[in-house]
């Protein structure tokens, strides 16, 4: 890897002098977002659903069934696919909805213990953000009141309460949020039983097919590959495109995927939705929390043909071994007609101009301090502290830098894992990276995996990488947060409070 230099950083990112001047890295169209009310909606909800977390059994293994908390909804007002459970599964079940509808959900805690539901990757009020202050103990009811803004794409929901949003993940609470919008339908992508969501997990299993919750200060990282909810998952294809939403659902586990004889991927989308573009890749990069969608020609294999989707070996921690992810077994069928549209619409709607702070971008160190904890900028997870650096102006684009310390992080050198970054409330673009050669092994082996078009929610970086990242935060002031989406890194403190006003 060829060292960079900050000048040749800087023109990378379009912070040189010319481009600075004028230039806009980036387009100006304003029109993705759709025009819903930003205040929590008045009267009635188009849909309201109840939403339930409680502990249940499934059947995973032969033999015993598996002990799981899971979540269980009931759609009480709207049409009745809003929501799609997942037949003998732990997830939650598939909300889908449509951009501009007014959701109301009563989030019923029925667990022995205090949770709270994060609606991952949505641009929300405060209030229904799922805050850990905001966590109900087990008995209780939350009622999150909010307009769906987003674009279409796959997004997702996940406990939130402090400390133990990772054992609770663990047990089974996570379920996929899909929106759908007037744009993604008139693309004419594959739909109904080509569009298939599936959701990446590794789990430890005991011998009598209990999950054991067991994790380093590294993470949680099992030894069983789940798709759904189901190991050694296998789907039945026809000879022509689908559409696969890749979620990796998993605490900590890292996942550089590919198809197993080399097929180029298709990424159509990424956390915050469609591309402008399909994009091409020999393999992609998937860290907890991101999704990306494939656009799959399933003609281009010989009816009785499987081909599997597998994760080849990284430097990331425990990418030492390569392994199948799911395999797709080809029918008996004619090859269809399948083509993938060239361009997509834009929905660029920030311009790097518009961050009045590009010249001093917010800058957080992550790293490891005494004792063991997970910090950024020093600072470990207070409930509602807010530093001076942390206070955001609403309206404002910003541009915010992650710098992961690597081995060069003092105690401990950070332990020279990579962090996948999530921000809460917002979408945000990846401007650039710029790494450190000397140690740059995690970065090297991932790095053509790597999707940072389009629009994200979280972002990987990894030891001795610098990553620029620019949001705008719009309509709501209030307490929101950013943190590491290693869960066991956020469980121990990496993570802090950003405040809108
Ligand atoms: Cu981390």
């Amino acid at each position: 890897m060829k060292p960079i230099n900050r000048r040749e950083f800087l023109r990378t990112l379009g912070y040189g002098a010319a481009s600075f001047a004028g230039a806009h890295l980036l387009s100006a169209c304003n029109t993705f977002l759709p025009q819903t009310s930003p205040r929590p909606f008045e009267g009635e909800p188009d849909v309201e659903i109840r939403l339930t977390a409680k502990p249940g059994q499934v059947p995973i293994f032969p033999g015993a069934p598996t002990n799981v908390w899971r979540y269980e909804a009931v759609v009480q007002m709207g049409p009745a696919e809003s929501i799609q459970t997942i037949p003998g599964s732990y997830l939650g079940p598939i909300f889908n909805l449509k951009t501009g509808t007014n959701l109301r959900v009563h989030f019923a805690n029925e667990l022995p213990e205090e949770s709270v539901v994060h609606w991952h990757g949505l641009h929300v009020p405060d209030h229904a953000d799922g805050h850990p202050r905001l966590a109900i103990p087990g008995s209780e009811t939350y009622t999150y009141n909010f307009t769906v803004m987003d674009r279409a794409g796959t997004y997702w929901y996940h406990p939130h309460p402090h400390g133990i949003t990772g054992p609770q993940v663990h047990r089974g609470l996570a379920g996929l949020f899909l929106i759908h919008d007037d744009q993604e339908r008139a693309l004419g992508l594959p739909d109904g039983d080509r569009d298939l969501p599936m959701v990446i997990q590794d789990r430890v299993f005991d011998a009598e097919n209990q999950l054991v919750y067991d994790p380093s200060v590294m993470g949680m990282y099992g030894d069983r590959i789940l798709v759904n909810g189901t190991p050694d998952y296998e789907l039945d294809v026809d000879r022509g495109a689908y559409r696969l939403r890749l979620l990796n659902g998993s605490n900590a586990r890292i996942y550089k995927l590919a198809w197993e004889d080399g097929t180029p991927l298709q990424v159509i989308g990424t956390e915050g939705g469609l591309l402008e573009a399909p994009i091409e890749k020999k393999v992609i990069t998937l860290a907890p929390a991101q999704r990306l969608e494939l656009w799959v020609d399933f003609g281009r294999w010989n009816a009785g043909e499987t081909v599997s989707m597998v994760n080849l070996p990284s430097s990331a921690v425990g990418g030492d071994e390569g392994f199948p992810i799911f395999t797709a077994k080809v029918r008996e069928s004619e090859r269809e007609d399948a083509r993938l549209l060239e361009v997509f619409p834009r929905h660029d709607a920030l311009e790097l101009g518009d961050a009045v702070n590009a010249n001093e971008p917010r800058v957080f160190v992550l790293g490891m301090g005494m004792g063991m904890r997970w910090m950024i900028n020093g600072r470990t997870f207070e409930m509602t502290d807010v530093a001076r650096d942390e206070r955001v102006r609403l309206g404002d684009a910003e541009v915010w830098e992650f710098v992961n310390q690597g081995m060069g992080g003092g105690m401990m050198g950070g332990m020279n894992q990579a962090h996948p970054m999530h921000i809460h409330g917002l979408q945000f673009k990846v401007l650039g990276r710029q790494v450190d050669p000397r140690g740059a092994q995690v970065y090297d082996s991932l790095k053509d995996g790597f999707v940072d078009a389009g629009w994200h929610d979280t972002v990987l970086v990894t030891p001795g990488e610098r990553v620029r990242l620019l949001m705008r935060f719009t309509d709501f002031e209030g307490l929101y947060m950013y943190h590491c989406h290693n869960l066991e890194h956020e469980d121990m403190g990496m993570m802090r409070n950003y405040r809108v006003a």
